[in-house]
């Protein structure tokens, strides 16, 4: 496919006012009428033609201002529907397509779920319903009729909000739906089919009176309420947060198996994957819960971020996607625990992020350039455009970000707006200028920040010194010129040993915040008598990696004494993964001896628990949970043997669990549940649950037999879907009978349970042992496994290439061979997935050379596929470009 170029931006030639869209819902041919007033752009070149985009459509009728167009006016392309010489003034053109939505496997524009008449159109697919100006800047008021079987139909949802309704002859019915609000394709949506439905009303500050309702399964009903309330949740928190109210007199909510991602923010019509809706405490883990709980977030607050201001073009992605994830973040921060939460970010963004930023997919959060904008849905874009978002927070503080927020939504409300609007509504705000700052959408991968700290006690001073480097990155968009310093705020203070006071200060930090803006910079405190230990990046307030070298009796003091609770968490992952790297650099993964960083770990860990395990459980839990083998792989960079690395974790594991087994065993004990309490999701007894399986996993590691024992009690006893799993996982780590026994009464309990049966798939597919290549092969066989659905395959496939580093890196090459091979499949079927599934191979440069051989030919194996997708052969080829 061609590259598309931010720099090649212009304005569409025509603009469309209003569409009015009647669609006849049939299984395999739906009919849909689209009446589009047009009239050329005045910003776009007079006397243009019209190229309409479109995509697998069948053109039925075609009509100009009432009437056929002139022969030879009018060429079908294959993805394009061109009008040559169309008036210079308002034109009204009457187009009739025909879909077969149950051949559309793809899951974009019109398809069927498991009965379910649904739509998916952001980035591109409302062109697969009618031919359009398919892109976000061209923004329209819709009206849409649709008509559909009443037997199989009787549900019929829209944009907006619900007008009028009833029966449509010879057993049909039908319903109109407006949308009042000027708004891109990709925010169109329908729904048809026969749904569950609860409800419930909410009042707005403007005393607006809106039902909200979540439609499911009919029977899951009962599993609803809780993405229902997450919603009304959700709107409250945006009126108090950001003053934003919700604008029309119906929120819908619906829930359908086969979708692509995690959920789409339609106007009005939000439209979900059922993982992200569907929860009870025997399907659904406290995982899950907080998922369903930031989705439904994240998806209502896109009604202001991304709805009412949308973007521009894709390049500006980041400006509805970034600033969302950031307001959920701060919608579940404020519901559950903030420094909890901050963890939790940061671990995904460190997971997901850095090794996407480190590896040959790395692009700017708003990229300069793609070739198919759906692999651009990325964790830079997300997660890393939420930390740029957050870190403008730090640098203005709360009043001048929450006024630059209202000034933006002021500003840019009903328009498709760029991320320098956005910057230039808090540029107007602060008086700051942020053209530094704007580096960060421009620059692509993770800056270092390297510090030393040095004690005078001469002059009782206090000198810090930083540098900061970013790596060049050099992508088919970019040049790969030099980077240029970033703006970079480290909110930090020092902290004393023992615990005590440190009275240090400079004018240079405000509000616990220096700005490190050069290259180098350094930082004196004063009146310090004492050498300090610096608590830097608190919070984890930039994206990058630290390189700050610290004894393990400094990293003690930290977890022990700082006041930034992520500080504390960092100093123990720090003292982990320096462990678990101490021992792979060794050559000596599983050598008997802790090690004496492993005997610090034990040591801080044990004086932590002793301290306060029971004062914050969801914190200690993450406190004992050491950095995950990829992060040490990361730390590496090059010629990574997975294997090294999980044999050195894995034992580090034995050791912790050793040395702590009997508090561990006593705080299972303090933590156990009372028979039949009542189950609750809330953040303090899912961190209860959290602690008391983490404490499970470290004696499992300790004493495999006590383990086994512990975990087949607890998955046959358990009273929710978090104990039962937790402790199959644990099995999962001890080969034998016992855990198979467990898997298969897991897999019989669940037969009828799809998303329960995908947690099944996920932690079998994580075994970290050679017969898991086999198994996974088997299970895609299996009656519940179906290629055709995403969640199955992410489950299954995604989970082996993303949770299991010795088994996908396996040195024969057999692990890169399953995934390829499940890519290839499923390329004709659904190509996003598939070219989602293969962006697992991103670090494969950095495995050592046998393995990075067999890497490369499993992908120059994709890459020699004839007709392959857009979507996979732009990930094939960055990732072997
Ligand atoms: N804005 C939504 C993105 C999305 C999507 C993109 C491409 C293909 C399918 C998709 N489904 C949803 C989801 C969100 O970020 O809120
Ligand atoms: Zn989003």
């Amino acid at each position: 496919p061609p590259i598309i170029r931010l720099a090649d931006y212009r304005p569409s030639d025509y603009l469309i006012d209003r569409v009015e869209l009647d669609v006849r819902l049939h299984p395999t041919e739906t009919r849909i009428t689209a009446t589009l007033a047009l009239r050329p752009n005045p910003k776009g070149e007079a006397g243009a033609p019209l190229v309409l985009d479109g995509d697998e459509l069948t053109l039925l009728a075609l009509d100009l201002d009432g009437q056929p167009p002139a022969p030879g006016a009018v060429e079908v392309q294959p993805r394009a529907l061109v009008l040559h010489q169309p008036p210079r003034r308002p034109f009204t053109l009457a187009i009739e397509t025909q879909v077969n939505p149950s051949a559309n496997t793809k899951l974009m524009g019109l398809y069927r779920s498991g009965g379910v008449y649904c739509t998916q159109c952001e980035a591109d697919g409302f062109r697969r319903i009618t031919y359009f100006l398919d892109r976000p800047d061209v923004m329209a008021v819709y009206t849409t009729r649709i008509e559909a079987d009443l037997e199989e139909a009787p549900v019929l949802l829209g944009n907006g909000n619900p007008g009028q309704a009833g029966p449509a002859g010879e057993g049909r019915h039908y319903a109109v739906w407006h949308d009042p609000h000027p708004k891109p394709a990709y925010l169109f949506a329908l729904v048809g089919g026969r749904l569950g439905r609860v409800a419930t009303r909410f009042t707005t500050m403007e005393g607006r009176d809106v039902e909200i309702a979540v439609y499911v399964e009919p029977g899951k009903e009962p599993r609803a309420p809780y993405a229902l309330d997450a919603v009304a949740r959700s709107m409250a928190w945006d009126e108090t947060a950001f003053g934003r109210p919700y604008d029309l007199d119906v929120f819908n909510v619906v829930a359908v198996s086969d979708f692509n991602m995690g959920a789409m923010e339609n106007k009005g019509l939000n439209i979900f994957n059922d993982k992200y809706v569907l929860a009870s405490p025997d399907t659904a883990t406290d995982a899950d819960y907080a998922n369903i709980e930031a989705i439904i977030a994240h998806e209502y607050f896109h009604n202001w971020s991304g709805n009412r201001v949308t973007c521009r073009d894709w390049f500006q992605l980041c400006l509805k996607e970034g600033l969302t994830v950031f307001r959920d973040q701060e919608f579940s921060s404020d519901a559950r625990s903030r420094p909890v939460h901050r963890i939790a970010e940061v671990r995904t963004l460190r997971a997901r992020q850095f090794p996407e930023d480190a590896g040959p997919l790395a692009h700017p959060v708003r990229p300069q350039a793609y070739r198919e904008i759906n692999n651009f849905y990325t964790a830079t874009v997300y997660e890393k455009g939420a930390e740029i978002v957050r870190m403008l927070r730090t640098l203005l503080g709360p009043g001048a970000f929450r006024g630059g927020m209202d000034r933006y939504f002021a500003a840019c409300d009903g328009t498709a707006a760029t991320v320098e609007d956005f910057l230039a509504a808090f540029a107007a705000e602060s008086g700051r200028d942020l053209a530094a700052f704007a580096r960060w959408y421009a620059q692509a991968g993770t800056p270092t920040v390297a510090v030393s700290g040095r004690h005078d006690p001469a002059a009782r001073t206090y000198t810090l010194a930083f540098r900061q480097s970013l790596p060049t990155v050099v992508t088919e968009a970019a040049s790969g010129a030099a980077p240029l310093p970033l703006v970079i705020p480290v909110a930090l203070g020092l902290v004393d040993p023992g615990g005590g006071a440190v009275a240090g200060r400079s004018d240079r930090v405000r509000d616990g915040v220096f700005v490190l803006e050069a290259e180098e910079d350094s930082l004196v405190f004063t009146d310090v008598d004492a050498a300090p230990v610096p608590s830097l990046f608190r919070g984890f307030s930039a994206p990058v990696k630290v390189a700050h070298a610290l004894t393990p009796a400094e990293r003690l003091a930290l977890l022990s004494h700082d006041s930034d609770p992520f500080n504390r968490w960092q100093a123990a992952q720090s003292l982990g993964l320096e462990a678990i790297l101490s021992r792979v650099r060794a050559g000596a993964p599983q050598a008997e001896e802790a090690g004496p960083r492993g005997e610090a770990l034990s040591r801080a860990l044990a004086a932590f628990l002793d301290a306060e395990a029971l004062a914050d459980p969801a914190f200690a839990a993450l406190v004992l949970t050491l950095p995950g083998d990829q992060e040490a792989a990361q730390e590496i960079g090059t010629e990574v043997d997975p294997d090294a690395i999980h044999r050195a974790r894995q034992t580090l594991r034995t050791h912790l669990g050793r040395d702590l087994a009997a508090r561990l065993a006593a705080l299972r004990e303090a933590l156990a549940e009372p028979p039949g309490a009542p189950f609750s999701p809330d953040a303090a007894s899912a961190g209860r649950r959290a602690l008391r399986n983490v404490a499970l996993d470290l004696l499992a590691a300790a004493d495999p037999g006590l383990g086994t024992r512990l975990a087949v009690a607890q998955v046959e006893a358990a009273a929710t879907m978090t104990d039962r799993l937790a402790a199959l996982a644990v099995l999962t780590l001890l080969p034998g009978e016992a855990r198979e026994r467990a898997l298969a009464g897991f897999a019989e309990a669940y037969r009828d349970e799809p998303l329960v049966l995908d947690k099944w798939f996920a932690i079998q597919a994580a075994i970290p042992e050679p017969g898991t290549v086999a198994r996974v092969r088997g299970l895609m066989e299996h009656p519940a496994f179906a290629l055709g659905n995403p969640n199955r395959v992410r489950s299954l496939i995604g989970s082996f290439s993303l949770n299991n580093p010795t088994q996908f890196h396996r040195p024969d090459g057999a692990g890169y061979d399953l995934v390829a091979e499940a890519v290839r499949h499923l390329d004709g079927k659904n190509p996003q997935v598939a070219a989602r599934l293969l962006t697992a191979f991103n670090n494969w440069r950095m495995v050592e050379a046998g393995r990075r051989q067999k890497a490369e030919e499993a992908l120059r194996a994709v890459a020699a596929v004839t007709g392959l997708s857009p979507d996979v052969s732009d990930i094939v080829g960055r990732s072997l470009g």
